[in-house]
């Protein structure tokens, strides 16, 4: 029956914003990290700009806290094919850190950092221009240990793995250098739209 035959088209078309090779999670959302869990103490947390700024900058907890807010709503996309739709994250806008710590014209790339000791590169452009923030909520609730609190950078253009749980800084370089999974064979750069998931795509 056509009207039928119309049904199960419809319901088999593809969510225009799910990028190729990526399924929606819906309800679930994977915990994925290669550290163990580290136990953060927000007293004695900072993040810190560095490298080539002309003012180094570090906040505390709460100063990075009372910095305006910004929220992002819209979808993440992880390497191991699962995306999630409609998701909202608060903390603030890499842009607003960026304009405490001035870049130096000299900078191209930022190489983000945990305080668990993981990294993951970034060229400078893929984190400024409202692409990129360092998160403290997700959903509306402070973020969880597992997704990376008490804060993550947030960088949802960009497969997930780019997205540092447990931020500890960025630091700024006048050149591309390879963070933990992209020595590991994963993309220097990692846009879902291009699947650009392993060295080479
Ligand atoms: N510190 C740290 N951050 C990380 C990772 C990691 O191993 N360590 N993995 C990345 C990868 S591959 C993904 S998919 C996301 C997973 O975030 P989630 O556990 O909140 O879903 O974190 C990213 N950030
Ligand atoms: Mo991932």
């Amino acid at each position: 029956m056509a009207v039928t035959r119309g049904f199960v088209g419809k319901r088999r078309t593809r969510d225009p914003r799910l990028p190729p090779g990526q399924y929606d999670a819906r309800d679930e959302w994977p915990v994925l990290h290669a550290e163990a869990t580290p136990r953060l103490d927000t007293a004695r947390w900072t993040f810190t700009i560095s490298g080539l700024v002309e003012q180094e900058t570090t906040w505390t907890w709460d100063e990075l806290r009372a910095l305006p807010r910004s929220r992002y709503e819209g979808d993440i996309h992880c390497v191991t094919t699962w995306s999630k739709l409609g998701m909202t994250f608060e903390g603030v806008s890499v842009d607003t850190l960026l304009d405490a710590a001035r870049p130096l014209p000299s900078a191209t790339h930022v190489l983000a950092t945990s305080h668990t000791g993981y990294t993951t590169n970034l060229p400078l452009a893929d984190v400024t221009g409202g692409k990129a923030w360092v998160v403290w909520e997700a959903q509306g609730h402070p973020l969880t240990v597992e997704h990376g609190g008490p804060a993550r950078l947030l960088v949802p253009h960009l497969y997930f793995w780019k997205s540092a749980k447990w931020v500890s800084g960025l630091r700024l370089l006048d050149h591309d250098e390879p963070g933990f999974w992209e020595r590991n064979g994963y993309h220097d750069r990692g846009d879902p739209w291009l699947e650009q998931r392993y060295q080479g795509d």
